[in-house]
């Protein structure tokens, strides 16, 4: 779906510039479709600080969890996790928490949080932001986390 170093998708893109999920959920769907995922999981949360939960099954055949959100408002920041193995060694994990790092999707050149729509042509990759404003004493800032609970409905 995305990862640092890539080139974002044009479904990466919309959601990281716009909050569009649609398109990100069609391009999983199809995914689905050829076998190579199992699940959309989409929400809304409210709007920080705040939190939010969805409940979703899960499997050995796709143990692997990708999800992102959009940083709003900005020009095309997200955060996100890809790849996110919740059954390590062949457990499952009762609570697996992620916190989370700001990433650029290098699709828009906006200088600052509220700037207009500034198209990027050709795009940079995706790359974890640091820095100002994001970074202080060498620590990168946490935007908060992604809680994976283990619920048992068996
Ligand atoms: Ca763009």
């Amino acid at each position: 779906m995305w990862a640092p170093g890539m080139v974002a998708t044009d479904e990466i893109e919309l959601m990281a510039e716009s909050g569009v999920k649609t398109t990100l959920a069609a391009e999983v769907n199809f995914a689905i479709t050829a076998g190579a995922a199992q699940y959309v999981i989409s929400g809304s949360g409210p709007d920080s600080p705040g939190s939010y939960s969805m409940e979703f099954d899960i499997g050995r055949s796709f143990p692997l969890v990708s999800l992102v959100s959009m940083i709003a408002p900005s020009p095309d920041l997200f955060v996100g996790v890809r790849d996110l193995d919740l059954c390590l060694n062949g457990t499952w994990g009762e609570q697996l928490v992620f916190s989370l790092q700001p990433y650029d999707a290098g699709t828009d050149s906006g200088v600052s949080y509220g700037s207009l729509n500034a198209d990027m042509d050709p795009v940079d990759p995706i790359s974890q932001i640091t820095g100002f404003s994001f970074e202080s004493n060498v620590e990168v800032a946490r935007l908060g986390s992604f809680t994976f609970q283990w619920i048992d409905n068996q």
